[in-house]
């Protein structure tokens, strides 16, 4: 109740006397966004004074209330500072320092451990420093990674669930959340198609742990021997994914036990979608060489073209030859909330599992991602190994609600929460808007690009999902005939403007080769605040940082 009863005030408290000190100098907000603020009283308690007090004044310590609500209100002002910066088209994205200059330690900023404790003003200053000189991902002009914007309901989502700070094991301990996940999960199935009596999964760590899941519980329906007697009870088994794939597929056949060359890599076309017609000579090559296939893992969303397999096609491939078919959409499946794009994913149903990652295109906060299997009971059947002092059958509630066991974690966090929030706060359609505003803006970049003579595109045709990569031709290589020598300077053309683009701090955008093409750019949009200003803003920006290569 005390929190509630806060004003913002513009008069100074003594930690405002020093806020200069504490937030940079320029850094400081304007007036009566993140002023004074403090608990009534606070001004005649000299505990208030934050260079004076610890930690261990806080809450438990008897009396540490008012503390307690003055220091995390200052901590929300820095938060808030930081909000508004985020969303300030003229703040930088980041403020760029070498490893090095960050461990030497910059203005009063120290990475170093201390033996004595510090003071409470001292760990706000560290809490504002380390977004100082942190990215700002939330930023519009942001565009480096398939995750981005920052989702204030989510945010309240992730604050809430750290507040809470349980463990999703069990639901004697995490009662609320573990039927959020359920109910999240059944919601995810359906939109993607299958029907009530199938379906199961798990929230965990990122898109490469649900791939790892995949293939785990897919090799364990085809052999469930593996889980007591390891690789040396099985076949040596063959895994399908496409040249434009994840990595993760590769590192989880080989933290699997498979090995990396157990994977065998299908050829793409020129758009970077797998070819089903190399799928079914590749399953044939494995045979001939006495492989046992198993497992066949089709993209919907690549990471750099954004393609989508022919999911259809692939589903038909799988039937025939009785494979286990996972679609990694971890970056795709955001387009299943919108009834303009869904189209793509066309076959999804058909997958006997699926990875989607609402924390990129959906943009909830990382992280946030989605193993979804169609057989109920494989994953508890799979990872089960009934630790009886978490997992106790004699428990007066419901045991089926103790999801723990499902995973191959002990201890999962609460990642569902903020998911749950923000999609109370939209509906479904609030994601589908979101989704469809994120490629409108790829559409229009790609317009953009197609118009302007300064620039190139990777592929001609129009995106698919929120992906468009190209180069920037500076004048000295505008004309040149196509050749080696004219890809070996492209080549260098990407890396030098990001480095520019580090340093200034304006925007940012990611870039890479691929197969036979040089470095290029590639721009990604999951951040709904990011307008055509923005776009147009990217392209002048790399044109001005390129224009004397
Ligand atoms: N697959 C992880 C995300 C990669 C990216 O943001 O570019």
């Amino acid at each position: 109740m005390l929190c509630c009863a806060f004003k913002i005030k513009a008069s100074e408290t003594r930690l405002e006397d020093k806020e200069d000190r504490i937030m940079g100098g320029s850094n400081k907000p304007s007036s009566g966004q993140t002023g004074g603020v403090e608990p009534p009283g606070a001004g005649e308690n000299p505990h208030t004074d934050l260079s004076r007090v610890y930690s261990k004044d806080l809450l438990p310590t008897a009396g540490g209330e008012s503390l307690t609500c003055k220091f995390f209100q200052e901590l929300v002002n820095i938060l808030m500072d930081y909000i508004f910066k985020s969303n300030e088209r003229s703040s930088k994205i980041l403020d760029f320092h070498h490893p090095h200059q960050l461990k030497e330690g910059l203005e009063g900023f120290s990475l170093e451990l201390p033996d004595h404790p510090e003071p409470l003003e001292q760990i706000l200053v560290d809490c504002r420093d380390t977004l100082k000189y942190g990215v700002k991902t939330g930023h519009p002009r942001f565009f480096n990674q398939l995750s981005s914007g920052l989702d204030l309901v989510g945010l309240a989502g992730q604050w809430l669930t750290s507040t809470a700070n349980t463990n999703m094991f069990t639901y004697e301990v995490s009662p609320v959340f573990l039927l959020m996940e359920e109910v999240l999960l059944k919601k995810m199935q359906s939109i993607v198609g299958w029907c009530e009596e199938e379906g199961d999964g798990i929230f965990c760590p990122g898109g490469a742990l649900s791939n790892l899941y995949s293939i785990l519980v897919a090799r364990y329906d085809f052999y469930p021997e593996v889980k007591t007697k390891g690789m040396c009870a099985l076949p040596r088994l063959a895994l399908f994914t496409s040249e434009h794939s994840h990595y993760s597929v590769r590192k989880a056949a080989a933290v699997l036990g498979m090995g990396s060359d157990s994977v065998q890599v299908v050829p793409c076309d020129e758009r970077g979608k797998m070819i089903s017609r190399e799928l079914e000579s590749s399953i044939a090559e494995a045979k001939a060489k006495g492989l046992v296939p198993f497992y066949v893992n089709a993209t919907a969303g690549t990471t750099v073209y954004g393609a989508f397999d022919p999911l259809t096609a692939i589903a038909d491939v799988c039937d025939r030859h009785q494979l286990w078919l996972h679609v990694d959409a971890a970056w795709g499946g955001g387009l299943l909330m919108s009834r303009r794009h869904r189209v793509k994913l066309q076959g999804i149903e058909r997958a006997s599992s699926v990875t989607w990652n609402p924390h990129k295109l959906m943009g909830a906060p990382l992280q946030c991602s989605a193993i979804l299997i169609k057989k109920r009971g494989l994953l508890q059947e799979c990872n089960q190994l009934c630790a009886e002092y978490l997992f106790q059958t004699d428990k007066h509630y419901d045991i089926s609600y103790d999801t723990g066991d499902k995973t191959i974690q002990c201890g999962r966090h609460v990642d569902v929460f903020k998911l749950w929030l923000m999609w109370k706060a939209k509906g479904s359609e609030g994601f589908g808007s979101q989704v469809n505003k994120c490629l409108e803006n790829a559409e229009y970049l790609f317009k953009q690009l197609q118009r302007r003579a300064d620039f190139k595109l990777v592929f001609e045709s129009k995106p698919e999902h929120s992906n468009v990569c190209f180069w920037y031709l500076p004048p000295s290589l505008r004309g040149l005939p196509p050749g080696p020598d004219t890809s070996r300077r492209l080549h260098e053309v990407a890396p030098q403007i990001k480095a520019k683009m580090m340093e200034e701090g304006t925007t940012l955008i990611g870039y890479q080769p691929l197969g036979s093409n040089v470095n290029f750019f590639r721009c990604v949009f999951s951040n709904p605040a990011t307008q055509h200003e923005d776009v147009d803003f990217l392209l002048e920006e790399i044109a001005r940082l390129g224009s004397n290569l």
